[in-house]
């Protein structure tokens, strides 16, 4: 009887480590949420399939940040498993996959004050400096879909 609700004791510990998410996977999945839940929502109104509502505009806006400063604590070294698009460059060029999420989070700060201007001009200027950080990075560090 102990040595079966030791058995037990053990699986259930067991699972949920061997189910336990990637680093490559849990950037995945926080990148993704972050389309999801922000990104993407502006980007309809960016471009005139949504209509713009400041308010709620603005609320997308300040999601971004903290949804945008997510994926970048899942880059442990050498971190490239599965179906991950990271290229190697991310670890031998820290100084610049730096450089460029600084920028990215920057461009990220300037968008939520933009929507605070309601100035629907301005903000497609701002959400379009975002979606070229997004592909500044991905020029030097994201590859090809496995
Ligand atoms: C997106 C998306 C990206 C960026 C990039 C912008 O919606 O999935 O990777 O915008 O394409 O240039």
């Amino acid at each position: 009887m102990k040595k079966i609700l030791t058995a037990l004791l053990l699986a259930a510990i067991s699972i949920p480590a061997a189910m336990a998410d990637t680093p490559a996977e849990l950037r995945s999945k926080a990148f993704k949420k972050m389309l999801v839940q922000s990104f993407e929502p502006m980007g309809m109104v960016a471009r005139g399939r949504a209509p713009y509502n400041p308010a709620q505009f603005q609320q997308y806006a300040d999601a971004l940040k903290p949804l945008a400063a997510e994926p970048f604590q899942h880059f442990p070294a050498n971190s490239i498993e599965g179906k991950s698009r990271a290229k190697p460059e991310i670890w031998t060029q820290p100084a610049k996959f730096q450089a460029d999420k600084e920028a990215f989070l920057k461009s990220v700060d300037a968008l939520a004050l933009a929507a605070r201007g309601k100035d629907l001009a301005a903000i497609k200027k701002s959400y379009a400096a975002v979606a070229q950080s997004c592909k500044t990075c991905h020029d030097s560090f994201r590859g090809p879909e496995k």
